[in-house]
């Protein structure tokens, strides 16, 4: 359904796309970017959102390589589903879980338009997490792979994206554009990474757009009176960037188990 409102929301992405900075000014480099990132909100986020205020909730769960994203995500889900691992970075194409009933919300090109979808075959088959590359070569980073769970439930998608922080140049801008379709940011730090500078500059412009962020810290030393003291620590640099999380979680580190998961608790 098109309103009035993104009629005009419409009207000012043209006008954006129309936009030309042709001079090597100072500031025309960010300009720039800021016009495309603008540009990708529109079209990733507002317009669809607005068109459709009853699509499923998205899930963006993003941080650091190694912060635990894809095994955090496996969890949830119960087996691997998303492949996680030891080397960085790991995820590369961003993975969208959501309820068998809500496959058509993301088939379609409602969200985030400039990515190709990819399905899953198998997506149940624990012996071959990530095992949609079936679909030779097209671009981990231009495309999206879907998985039906049932475990997700319906109204709710959870996307492990790519790294924020990453060498690979292609993750970092994905990772970026995925958290600007989020309705949700599921931020993913840890004990031993979570005062490092490049996932604050995102958090702040996270901030910046009044974003709804919520905190995993990951992997915290399973010793009295540690997660305590980290949470305080989190919290108030949460608050000197101004970042308001709806909600912090605290996930001691455990074993894995022979398949890379975390124990079902
Ligand atoms: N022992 C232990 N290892 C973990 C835990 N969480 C993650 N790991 C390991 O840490 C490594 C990185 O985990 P991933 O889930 O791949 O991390 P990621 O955040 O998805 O990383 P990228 O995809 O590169 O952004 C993997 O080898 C995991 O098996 C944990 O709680 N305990
Ligand atoms: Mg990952």
């Amino acid at each position: 359904m098109t309103t009035r409102t993104t009629q005009v929301l419409d009207a000012f992405a043209e006008h954006l796309r129309d936009l030309e900075l042709p001079l090597p000014v100072e500031g025309a480099d960010q300009a720039r970017a800021e016009t495309g990132a603008v540009l990708s909100q529109l079209s990733d986020h507002v317009i669809p959102r607005l068109e459709s205020l009853d699509a499923p909730l998205l899930v963006v769960i993003g941080g650091s390589t190694g912060a635990g994203k894809s095994t955090l995500v496996n969890a949830l889900v119960g087996h691997p589903v998303t492949r996680s691992g030891a080397i960085r970075p790991t995820t590369r194409r961003p993975v969208l879980l959501h309820h068998p009933a809500d496959e058509a919300w993301f088939t379609g090109t409602r969200i985030l338009p400039g990515l190709a979808r990819v399905h899953a075959g198998q997506s149940n088959d624990p012996e071959a997490p990530g095992a949609a590359d079936t679909t030779g070569d097209i671009d981990p980073a231009t495309s999206l792979e879907l998985h039906a769970q049932d475990r997700v439930p319906q109204g709710l998608a959870l996307l492990d994206a790519p790294d924020i922080d990453s060498v690979a140049a292609g993750n970092r801008e994905l990772a970026r554009q995925l958290l600007r379709a989020a309705d949700l940011w599921l931020f993913v730090t840890t004990a031993n990474r979570y005062a490092d500078a490049v996932p604050w500059e995102v958090l702040r412009t996270a901030a910046e757009r009044d974003v709804t962020v919520d905190v995993v810290m990951n992997r915290i030393p399973d010793r009295e009176g540690v997660a305590e003291e980290l949470a305080e620590d989190l919290r108030a640099m949460l608050e000197r960037h101004g970042i308001e999380a709806e909600k912090l979680f605290l996930v001691p580190e455990s074993e894995l188990d022979a398949d890379g998961m975390l124990p079902p608790r």
